[in-house]
């Protein structure tokens, strides 16, 4: 079954949205197999976001992924990759649209309130780099068969 990497960024945390967010997911029927609270060293932080190494913004994105505690999650489900993607709305809060996490609760591209992989071989190297193998829990939901 795929999986995604989630995480409540630092300004998600400190306005109480992880309930709420983590809810949609529930509610959408994919299935949490992980979850920590964590703060992110600068480390994981620069490998984490390796790909934006050049962008003039790279130096801002560490400063703020590592500035509070985040909320580490990996969610099951098919396709869930791209869905977790519709339902966090596009990377600009300014063009994601209502009923998305940003439409609904994100107002600057820099606090976003979310990060989700953007492809398998992201959610298994994002996965790596949050959680070891005995921190996820694969296990059948035994009193809803409908999702
Ligand atoms: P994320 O990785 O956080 O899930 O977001 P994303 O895939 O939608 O966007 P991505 O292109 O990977 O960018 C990562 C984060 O960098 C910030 N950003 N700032 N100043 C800028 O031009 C700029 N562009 C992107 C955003 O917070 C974005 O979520
Ligand atoms: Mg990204």
């Amino acid at each position: 079954m795929e999986r995604t990497y989630l995480m409540v960024k630092p300004d998600g945390v400190q306005r109480n949205l992880v309930g709420e967010i983590v809810s949609r997911f529930e509610n959408k029927g994919f299935q949490l197999v992980g979850a920590k609270l964590l703060t992110v060293t600068k480390e994981m932080a620069e490998t984490h976001y390796a790909e934006h190494k050049e962008r003039p913004f790279f130096g801002e994105l560490v400063d703020f992924i590592t500035s509070g505690p985040v909320f580490a999650m990996v969610w099951e489900g098919e396709n869930v990759i791209n869905t977790a993607r519709k339902m966090m709305g596009a990377t600009n809060p300014a063009d994601s649209d209502p009923g998305t996490i940003r439409g609904d609760y994100a107002a600057k591209l820099s606090m976003n309130v979310i990060h989700g992989s953007d492809s398998p071989e992201s959610a298994d190297r994002e996965i790596g780099i949050f959680f070891k193998n005995e921190e996820l829990i694969s296990y059948e939901k035994t009193i809803n068969p409908w999702v």
